[in-house]
């Protein structure tokens, strides 16, 4: 089975941060556990390089726009690379092949008639790259998401027949049972875009005169597509329109669309509007999470309180980091994110909670068996409580992106092995001399962790690939886990050969001072 996942692509005039990071990690946490469920995942980012926004960037550092373009694409792929993000494409607006998709859809748009020329004069917001009418505007007259004040903008340009799909999208958006469903995510926010189609559907400027950086319009090379329609075909170039139809058929279309609040409306409105006016499979998902703020604060640069995510990676380390960008808060509504809370969550469920479990297991094993694992009937009661705490609602959580719900149940079930540890009391039965029972515990412990590792890959891939390693666990983590996801069956014999060696280690997660 496919499955397609996609996040936003990024403004190219800036580099990233951790809101950016926010949902490219949470992509990438879904995608790795589609993969261990066995599916053939297409995750596709990418960089978003056209639009006035970009050009007055590349202008104020004196650079060329696609000068900036390149060296943006080289940040944010760093960034993705230190990250351990598991993208199949990284899409670039500039690309050739995008040209010619964005291309081929405005020219079947114009040539079915849903494009007309018009006069028009609104309020313009350079940030958002998006017209606003007052009534969108805050108290203030600002934009809601910016806080700036939008500017007058006159120009004739090419509309697109917004109005016409009205009655589509709602019975596709509200309906389930519709063919063609689009199931929005959560639900509050599905219920604001079906209060808004209720109240009609405005033609929309889909060109623009004044913006040089664009592509050219194929009807009327004089104007640029609007960013927004250039950007939203991404997710059809992406996978293979006009280039590779093989590929284009098996995994389009996209089983989630990822982003935050402030870009639903183009996900669920716009886009698949222009999908049907071309005739083409819409979206399956669209689910937006919330917008966070650091400390009470929206993150700005006027604020100067904007985190990159190597803050993030050099306090905790890179897994860390992952972990604690998409499990501190519930995943879908608007959240505040601090360092106290950040560490702190860092310091109980990684160095105390995981952290300790690994190394007190590992110290067992080194002082009374010299890091072998034992000789012993494997002991798999342990692996077995452990992994029904975990199927229980593991999986659900994870497939409705409730990371922290996720992160809770693992946390429990560690918890539950080294409560098991504290009332084996495995130092008491070594007082006693009973070899065997130490060795059932140690093996019980080791099963038992097993069964979390394979959990934690989605979140924390190379620790947990590390902490298998290093605790003797038998072959590839991945393809032993993708064979446990199938049939969820603990092997009898367990996950490990008695003999193998366990190895010593550092600090997995030193603590960190608050
Ligand atoms: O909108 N909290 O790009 P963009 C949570 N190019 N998520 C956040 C966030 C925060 N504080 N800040 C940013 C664009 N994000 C367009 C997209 S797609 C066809 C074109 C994340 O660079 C979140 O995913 O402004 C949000 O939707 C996205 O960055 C906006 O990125």
């Amino acid at each position: 089975m496919k499955f397609y996942i996609t996040t936003p692509i990024y403004y190219a005039n800036d580099v990233p941060h951790i809101g950016h990071s926010y949902t490219t990690i949470a992509s990438d946490v879904i995608a790795r556990w589609k993969r261990l469920n066995n599916f053939d995942v297409f995750f596709l980012t990418g960089i978003d390089e056209h639009g006035a926004k970009i050009a007055a960037a590349a202008r104020k550092k004196n650079r060329t726009s696609q000068d900036l373009c390149d060296e943006m694409s080289a940040k944010f792929k760093e960034i993705w690379k230190l990250l351990n993000i598991s993208y199949t494409e990284f899409i670039r607006t500039t690309e050739r092949k995008h040209l010619i998709s964005v291309e081929r859809i405005l020219k079947i748009l114009f040539e079915r008639g849903f494009i007309f020329k018009k006069k028009y004069e609104g309020l313009y917001c350079l940030e958002c790259e998006k017209f606003y009418s007052q009534k969108d505007l805050d108290e203030s007259g600002n934009c809601p998401f910016h806080k700036t004040s939008p500017v007058i903008q006159s120009e004739e340009n090419y509309f697109f027949k917004l109005s016409s799909f009205q009655t589509g999208l709602f019975e596709r958006i509200s309906n389930p049972n519709h063919k063609e469903y689009i199931e929005i995510q959560p639900e509050e926010r599905r219920n604001e875009i079906i209060g808004k189609l209720k109240l009609g559907l405005e033609d929309v400027s889909f060109s623009r005169t004044s913006v040089e950086w664009g592509i050219p319009l194929p009807f009327d090379r004089k104007q640029t597509v609007y960013v927004w329609v250039d950007a939203l075909i991404n997710y059809i170039t992406g996978v293979g329109y006009m280039a590779d139809d093989a590929k284009f058929q098996k995994y389009w279309p996209t089983d989630i669309h990822l982003m935050a609040k402030d870009i639903l409306w183009f996900h669920s409105v716009i886009w698949p509007a222009i999908l049907m006016a071309a005739e083409l499979p819409l979206p399956k998902k669209i689910y937006s999470h919330g917008f966070f703020t650091l400390n009470g604060d929206k993150m700005s640069k006027s604020l100067g309180n904007v985190i990159s995510p190597n803050e993030l990676i050099d306090k905790y380390g890179v897994d860390a980091a992952r972990y604690l960008t998409v499990t501190l808060i519930p995943f879908g509504p608007d959240g505040n994110i601090s360092w106290r809370e950040l560490t702190s969550k860092y310091n109980n469920d990684l160095a105390n909670n995981l952290g300790n479990l690994v190394s007190r297991i590992i110290k067992m094993t080194e002082k009374y068996f010299n890091f072998q694992i034992p000789q012993s009937t494997i002991n798999l009661q342990l692996a077995k409580k452990v992994a029904a705490i975990l199927s229980k609602s593991f999986a659900n959580s994870m497939d409705n992106m409730q990371f922290h719900k996720a992160a809770e149940v693992l946390q429990s079930a560690i918890t539950l092995i080294n409560k098991q540890i504290e009332i084996d009391s495995p130092w008491r039965v070594v007082k006693i001399m009973d070899m065997r029972k130490l060795s059932s515990c140690i093996s019980s412990y080791l099963q038992a962790i097993y069964i979390v590792v394979m959990h934690l890959l989605p979140f924390m891939p190379t620790v947990s690939e590390k902490i298998w390693n290093m605790m003797g666990g038998v072959g590839d983590v991945n393809e032993i886990a993708r064979k446990y996801f199938a049939d969820m069956m603990i092997p009898e014999c367990g996950f490990s050969v008695p003999h193998a060696k366990l190895s010593a280690m550092g600090i997995l997660f030193p603590r960190v001072e608050k």
